[in-house]
């Protein structure tokens, strides 16, 4: 019999309502909720694919264990954690534990129990060594702020803005980053219908630039340049908020000979960004009082993405674009503890350098996490501290690291490589354990990851929370496991206690968050370990588990506080590393680069997600590979016919890409998506128009990096395009 159940989609982090047919246990179909209050009935392909994710015959339904073969065979889940603990306890002993790592990527964060469990696991062994993807993704969206300090009243609020700057955002595709993520396209298109004007800096004409009233397309890579030249200009033409700057900004006169050098004339020349263009968007950007401005992945893969997140916040500053008391905190938390603001500054605080030391390159910890572009060099160096195991959650090493054939060192190097995965991606293929999870609608959910993600703009826009019980059963015949339930097994195994956190809520008057002991002796549910975390929330998750549909749970009173009288702290809008670096940029000699004249900048497809999504057939209809788009004159120009096989070469590798024409790009730039080929070998490499290529090759994480995060270059990146001259692939 079916039945209409509801619940909510996990594929991306945007976490839609949707209502779900199930019948027999089994999910047959997925339609976006049209009576709920955010997402208006929205779902993209993907959430209309979770029947076929569920049922996917390519879907692991047992866990795997590696033969001396090299083959994986199923393994019951209970042998592999018995075996895995008695491994990491034997690693632990001889090694030390920082010999074992763990890796949390893209599907730890739906499954809201897993990193806190798997964290705490690790903490109980004593390790330090837990990496994230967020220092290969946007360092500079953590380490800005340090430098900068937070404005303690938050950000305007998109929907009720007038003004709004994206940089190297495409919210419109990937409901992540830079607007509220809750459907996207129709929260744009509203908001540029009541008046906000939107400012865009990409050199693609980007889904969401079509929405732009200015659109920059600069050459990849110079947004420091751009961003330099806006703040110049704002402060030349005297158009910064006066009150706001001398009440709560320290540093303007430095900032100022600092940005000195990026005149419109400068910045056209050396971002070909027209300086009546520039003009317009300073214009326009401290013309209206209540607005914002974000950046994106492009700007933080691209060079010093640190100092544009720091000049996007300097921006967000010179024009007072922040909260003043009096204004209504639109969301003050739900399944968080609530949200307490003050109009006034919290201290810059250290952005990196501090806690755990890595072996390479002069790195440590930083306040997007420990860099992961490390973990490769940390697995493979050899000495004191070597790390022996890695345990990777929802992620994807093999795909998503840069650095590919270093990486692919590093997965053979290991002792004990674990990874959690639902398919054998291409770290799994390489794994000496692949645990098979259960999938989302199998196991209960809530939006508190999603509500947690603020600092990314893409938390609720308002105070909205959903609960979803398990709605569908895991297929006949499997043996899985939800995430955190792995971990347990491992620490019951090992004798080791677990504390898990609740959320926490940022603010000047936040409490610390509540610590939860577990029961190591009888296992906890789910649902126990949501109470956990959600411990100190606004609303109980027993108020939200009774509105199965999602809901706002609102409180028109939340404004924000008068500053404390005692507040000393300043903004800083001269922080000395960010300055020295503009000086550096300022130095810089710019032109054609005659040996790599293009650039290879990132981006993102609408059907897939990082490096899911490839096996579901409805999802690869379009594209089975990753196109490397380029303007149709640089295809002519290169004797390149949309469809055919270029090879594009950075100073480091080369990969295959099948060209595909786009207008929308500027000229000299190959537009490319991530997370595509398999693990570096001739083999997988030719079969370019099935399984794509792997554009991480092409940054080496030891050249041109961040000497703070450790990202390497992962957009604008130099490269050469020539017709591929091999075996052609059919
Ligand atoms: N060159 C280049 N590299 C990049 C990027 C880029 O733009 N260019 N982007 C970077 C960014 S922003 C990020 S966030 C990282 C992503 O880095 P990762 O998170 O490491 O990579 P993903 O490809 O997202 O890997 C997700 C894995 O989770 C598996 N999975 C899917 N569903 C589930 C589930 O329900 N449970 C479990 N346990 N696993 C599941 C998938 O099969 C896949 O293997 O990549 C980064 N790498
Ligand atoms: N459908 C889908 N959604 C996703 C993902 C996915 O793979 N597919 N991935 C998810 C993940 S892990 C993340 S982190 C988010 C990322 O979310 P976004 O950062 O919004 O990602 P993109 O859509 O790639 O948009 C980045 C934009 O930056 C531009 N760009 C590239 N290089 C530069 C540069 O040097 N300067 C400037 N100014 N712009 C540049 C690109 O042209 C592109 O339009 O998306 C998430 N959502
Ligand atoms: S936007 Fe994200 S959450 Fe919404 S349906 Fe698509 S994949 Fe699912
Ligand atoms: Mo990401």
């Amino acid at each position: 019999m079916a039945e209409v159940l509801d619940s909510f989609c996990r594929f991306c982090h945007a976490s839609c309502a949707i209502k779900v047919t199930v019948e027999d246990g089994c999910a047959v179909s997925v339609i976006g909720n049209k009576d709920n209050p955010v997402y208006w009935g929205y779902t993209c392909a993907k959430g209309r694919a979770l029947p076929a994710q569920h049922a996917n015959p390519e879907r692991l339904l047992r866990s795997m264990k590696r033969g001396s073969d090299g083959r994986h065979r199923p393994i019951p889940v209970d042998q592999a954690m018995d075996e895995i603990a008695a491994k990491v306890s034997r690693l632990v002993a001889d090694h030390g534990p920082r010999s074992v790592a763990l890796y949390t990527g893209t599907y730890s964060l739906p499954y809201p129990a897993a990193t806190p469990v798997a964290g705490a696991w690790l903490s109980a062994l004593g390790s330090p060594m837990h990496f994230t993807s967020a220092t290969i993704d946007q360092p500079g969206k953590m380490i800005a702020p340090a430098l900068h300090g937070v404005w303690q009243g938050g950000a305007c609020d998109f929907d009720h803005a007038d003004v709004w700057m994206l940089v190297g955002a495409n919210p419109t595709i990937a409901k992540s980053i830079g607007i509220p993520c809750m459907n996207p396209a129709k929260r744009l298109h509203d908001a540029v219908k009541r008046g906000l004007q939107l400012i865009v800096i990409d050199p693609r004409r980007s889904e969401a630039a079509k929405a732009a009233a200015v659109h920059l397309q600069p050459r990849p890579g110079e947004d420091p340049t751009v961003l330099a030249g806006l703040v110049r200009y704002i402060l030349v033409e005297d158009l910064i908020d006066h009150d706001f700057v001398a009440d709560q900004a320290h540093g303007v006169d430095r900032l100022r000979q600092a940005v000195a050098p990026f005149t419109p004339d400068y910045v056209e020349q050396r971002a070909d960004v027209p300086a009546l263009e520039l003009v317009r968007a300073a214009r326009l950007f401290a013309s209206r009082r209540n607005g914002g401005a974000n950046c994106g992945t492009g700007p933080n893969m691209a060079r010093r993405g640190n100092l544009s997140e720091y000049l996007t916040l300097v921006l967000n500053t010179l024009t007072g674009h922040w909260k003043r008391a009096g204004d209504p905190i639109r969301n003050p938390g739900v399944l968080m503890p609530p949200v307490t603001a003050r109009a006034q500054p919290g201290a810059p605080y250290p952005g990196w350098g501090f806690g755990e030391k890595m072996r390479v390159r002069g790195l440590a910890n930083t306040a997007a996490g420990l860099p992961t572009a490390a973990l490769a060099d940390e697995i493979l160096l050899p000495g004191e501290g070597q790390v022996k195991a890695l345990f990777s959650l929802g992620g994807n090493p093999m795909a998503a690291w840069p650095d590919q054939d270093k990486t692919l060192a590093a997965m053979r190097a290991l002792d004990l490589n674990v990874t959690l995965d639902i398919k054998m991606s291409a770290t799994a293929k390489l794994a000496d354990y692949v645990i098979a999870p259960k999938l989302s609608l199998e196991v209960p959910g809530m939006t508190l990851p999603t509500e947690s993600l603020t600092p990314y703009a893409m938390g609720y826009p308002v105070p909205y929370a959903q609960y979803s019980p398990a709605i569908v059963d895991p297929p006949e015949g499997s043996d899985l496991i939800e995430e955190w339930e792995f971990f347990y097994g491992l620490a019951q195994r090992m004798d080791l206690p677990l504390t898990i956190t609740a959320a926490w809520s940022w603010g000047p008057d936040a409490e610390s968050p509540a610590t939860t002991e577990l029961d190591m002796r009888s296992k906890p549910t789910t649902d126990a370990l949501f109470e956990a975390l959600t411990k100190g929330s606004r609303i109980p998750l027993a108020e939200v588990k009774r509105h199965p549909e999602g809901r706002i749970f609102e409180d028109p009173t939340a404004r924000v506080g008068l500053p404390r009288p005692e507040c000393t702290a300043k903004l800083e809008v001269a922080d000395g590393t960010m300055m020295a670096e503009l000086e550096e940029v300022a130095g810089e000699s710019f032109g054609r680069d005659r040996a790599f004249p293009y650039r290879l900048i990132s981006r993102r497809l609408p059907d897939v997600h990082n490096s899911a999504g490839r096996d579901i057939p409805s999802l690869v209809r379009k594209y089975r590979y990753n196109p490397a788009f380029m303007h149709p004159l640089d295809l002519e120009m290169l004797g390149l016919e949309p469809g055919s096989v270029a090879e594009i070469q950075s100073e480091y590798a080369s990969i295959l890409g099948i060209v595909e024409a786009e207008e929308g790009l500027r000229m000299g730039v190959v537009s490319m998506p991530h997370g595509f080929g398999d693990a570096p070998d001739p083999d997988n490499d030719l079969r370019v128009r099935e399984i794509g290529s792997n554009t991480g090759r092409l940054s080496p994480v030891d050249r041109d990096y961040d000497p703070y995060s450790g990202i390497p270059l992962m957009s604008a990146i130099p490269v050469r395009v020539r017709r591929h001259q091999g075996p052609i692939p059919d």
